[in-house]
């Protein structure tokens, strides 16, 4: 008998906002790693998830939507979709069918790529595959894909195809994490995200692409970790709408962050949260930077 060598490589997650690529990334680990939620550019950074199997290890990179930047903040999220788009082995670009509005700026960022690019249809539980067929077939007919698969992050739906096209693609070498690691991101990365969630979930228009959330303290107790983090906005009068009548809003977004902390660590939590207020940091390069995007 002989041995398969073992496989290993990166996969760079790309498309446009709200595609899905978040929600396929945590079906694939079968773990919630990057949040989602229904509003474009939830997701800010590269969130690596790690699948790994006896003779496999993909790092997947999931990354933010491709939109045209406007401000600093969405220009490093379009520098942090450039990196993963260079770093990869192969690229998954996942689109949504039902989103009437082009790919352009997605094919334009992909068409002179030298890899693998899989178009992945995602969200087929929704429509009709006929229909998604020919969707597909507007961007086969623009751009180099390597093959077309059709899937439900949501449901699981032609998920396990999808992983052995990857698979087939990998080149052999030894796995570049643990393979019981999931993620590479620090517990305090995690909490900010599990809140800017909540924030995504709870807030509208312009409030939740106004935050960003900093880790001030963790410390870890034997039964308890106490968790400070400050929720930046950026003009004075968002902190009036995040804080609420009596400080009702504030009051419910700790709650629900705190519960969605605590699922994620298994350990109970006391978060103390609070709003601070820095003038246009969206707009500033060096905020942006100090924020960590
Ligand atoms: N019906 C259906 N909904 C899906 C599917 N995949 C994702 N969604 C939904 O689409 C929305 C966006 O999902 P995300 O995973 O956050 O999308 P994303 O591409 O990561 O979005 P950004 O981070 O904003 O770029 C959420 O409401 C998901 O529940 C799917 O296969 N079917
Ligand atoms: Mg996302």
């Amino acid at each position: 008998m002989t041995e398969t060598p073992h496989k290993s490589g990166y996969v760079a997650i790309i498309g446009k906002p709200n595609a899905g690529k978040s929600t396929l990334m945590n079906r694939i680990l079968g773990s919630k790693i990057s949040i989602t939620t229904h509003k474009a550019q939830t997701t800010r950074h590269q969130i690596v998830g790690i699948y790994s199997d006896d003779d496999t290890q993909v790092v997947f990179l999931d990354t933010p939507g491709v939109i045209t930047p406007k401000y600093e903040l969405q220009k490093a999220m379009m520098s942090t979709v450039g990196r993963a788009r260079t770093d990869s082995d192969l690229i998954l670009f996942i689109m949504d069918p039902t989103d009437s509005h082009p790919t352009d700026e997605v094919i334009e960022l992909l068409k002179s790529i030298q890899k693998p690019i899989l178009l992945v249809v995602n969200k087929i539980d929704t429509l009709d595959r006929a229909v998604a067929g020919i969707k597909a077939k507007s961007v086969e007919d623009r751009l180099r894909v390597h093959s077309t698969h059709f899937v439900s992050a949501l449901n699981g739906d032609g998920i396990n195809e999808l992983m052995q096209s990857i698979r087939a693609l990998l080149l052999p070498g030894p796995p570049f994490y643990p393979k019981e690691d999931l993620s590479e991101h620090p517990v305090r990365f995690f909490v900010s995200e599990l809140i800017r969630e909540q924030l995504f979930l709870r807030f509208h228009e312009e409030i939740p692409y106004s935050c960003s959330v900093e880790v001030i303290s963790y410390e870890e107790d034997q039964d308890i970790d106490r968790i400070s983090a400050n929720i930046i906005v950026n003009r004075k009068s968002q902190k009036g709408m995040l804080i609420g009548k009596g400080g009702k809003a504030i009051k419910d977004l700790g709650i629900r962050s705190r519960e969605s902390i605590e699922a994620f660590i298994g350990k109970q939590v006391f978060l103390d949260l609070h709003v601070k207020v820095r003038e246009k940091w969206r707009e500033k390069e060096n905020w942006v930077k100090n924020l960590g995007y």
